[in-house]
């Protein structure tokens, strides 16, 4: 188990820390464990959201909008918006097949030429000839590859994803810029012939056969991203930009700082934020009772950045195992398991990360499966917290924010996951934003509520 050990909190700080944040979450998570309806689409509150069809076609259109950020601000920003639909943040996830042809038309409605490069995928196409850095009758770098040309242009581009994992698309053009502006999203491939893969691979350790087989209703995209605001608003308003003046002052996970980031998919307060990144899994039961639906496979959650610093994530409470980096699986030529277990995640710019997240059911200690013990604490002993104190109660109960009438009402629990620069958890400098988002974990199906 894991916590604050390498925190410079103080422990009232720290105990302060936790009783806003447990606020927050309850506030935000309440009431969202259902379907949530977003345009016309009924989406799971939480989870991966996929952008797919059977043929890997995807006109995508470039859009301006504004996203909402938790200190009240609005920011201009760009996006790649699926065919017709609205602008949204970030650009839809694209998920693929393995030895699928990938088509993505893309239309421009921006008074800027723009482009799409995909780190990871090889010969790439841009209508039909190779997609390559394009230069001015000067020799200078324009785009890093052929661009949709501004105000109405368009241009296809298309590869076969040969390669399972998860991926990057985003600007080619002016990227410092465009892609701090928006155009940026996440692409998986999935394993052809098992869709609950993360990778092929099968990884071999002594008689035990590993796999990055994962709970296809526990599968999670966290795209860390940050904005320069002041950027933003030369760019709506058609000013020079100094890049030395650079200056961070968002973090956000899925287009969104917390306390959005717990919010559901499809929050109606935040109309072209669609995506939550609340980790939301049951513990790990190896031995089921008679009759239980129970998927006995980890949850997989899928990390990008797009960032310009490194972000140190971890969740608390459990670590993560790290199966693959760059979509390149930790599996030796030989079948060795190079699989780890880590508890942050450097997340530099432009990395993936794919990780499998597991946790144990404590009240169904077994010697063989499950062999360490877990005394539940008397609840006099229990703090009104976020951090795993071996009971399925969060604590005992104080006063209820207004409109709320319980606390953990499914006996579930949450733990802090954020990025420990600290500096990086902040929204224009208040603190307790940004790149922090929860995982909650629910008793073991079936429970009171699900
Ligand atoms: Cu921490």
């Amino acid at each position: 188990m894991k916590h604050l050990q390498s925190s410079t909190m103080g422990k009232p700080a720290r105990l302060l820390t936790i009783l806003v944040l447990l606020v927050m979450i309850l506030v935000a998570v309440n009431g969202s464990n259902g379907v949530v309806t977003a345009g016309h689409q009924e989406w799971p509150a939480h989870g991966m959201i996929c952008t797919s069809n059977p043929s890997a076609t995807f006109t995508l259109t470039t859009r301006g909008g504004a996203i909402s950020t938790p200190d009240g601000n609005l920011v201009y920003m760009w996006g790649y918006s699926e065919a017709e639909n609205p602008f949204q943040h970030p650009s839809p996830v694209l998920c693929v097949n393995e030895g699928d042809t990938v088509t993505i038309v893309l239309n421009n409605t921006l008074s800027h030429d723009v482009s799409i490069i995909f780190p990871g995928q090889h010969d790439v196409l841009a209508n039909g000839l190779p997609s390559q850095p394009q230069f001015d009758l000067g020799g200078n770098l324009t785009s890093l590859a052929p661009v949709a040309a501004a105000n109405g242009g368009s241009m296809t581009y298309s590869f076969v994803a040969d390669s399972p994992g998860t991926y990057l698309y985003e600007s080619g053009t002016e990227p410092a810029i465009q892609v701090n502006m928006g155009l940026f999203g996440a692409l998986v491939v999935r394993p052809a012939a098992h869709l609950d893969w993360a990778y092929n691979e099968v990884a071999i350790s002594g008689d035990d056969i590993y796999t990055t087989q994962f709970n296809p209703d526990a599968e999670f995209v966290m795209l860390f991203s940050e904005i320069d605001p002041v950027l933003h608003m030369a760019v709506e308003q058609g000013q020079p930009y100094n890049m030395n003046n650079y200056r961070s002052r968002y973090w956000l996970i899925n287009g969104r700082s917390f306390p959005d980031t717990v919010a559901p998919n499809g929050a109606e307060w935040l109309p072209s934020q669609p995506y939550g990144s609340l980790v939301y899994i049951h513990p790990h039961n190896d031995d089921p009772g008679a009759g239980e639906a129970y998927n006995p496979y980890p949850a997989l959650i899928r990390y990008l950045s797009v960032g310009t610093e490194n972000y140190p994530h971890h969740p608390h409470g459990n670590h993560s195992r790290i199966v693959a980096q760059d979509g390149n699986v930790l599996v030796g030529s030989g079948g060795e398991d190079m699989s780890y277990e880590k508890f942050t995640s450097l997340l530099g710019p432009g990395q993936t990360y794919d990780e499998l997240f597991a946790w144990a059911d404590v009240e169904n200690w077994n010697p063989v499966t499950n062999p360490i013990p877990v005394t539940i604490p008397q609840l006099q002993n229990l703090t009104f917290g976020t951090f795993y104190s071996g009971s399925p109660y969060l604590g005992t109960s104080d006063a209820l924010p207004v409109g709320q009438q319980v606390l953990n009402s499914c006996g579930e629990y949450y733990h802090i996951a954020h990025n420990h620069a600290l500096q990086q958890i902040t929204a224009w400098g208040i603190v307790l934003s940004g790149h922090i988002t929860f995982a909650r974990i629910d008793p073991p199906l079936p429970n009171d509520c699900n």
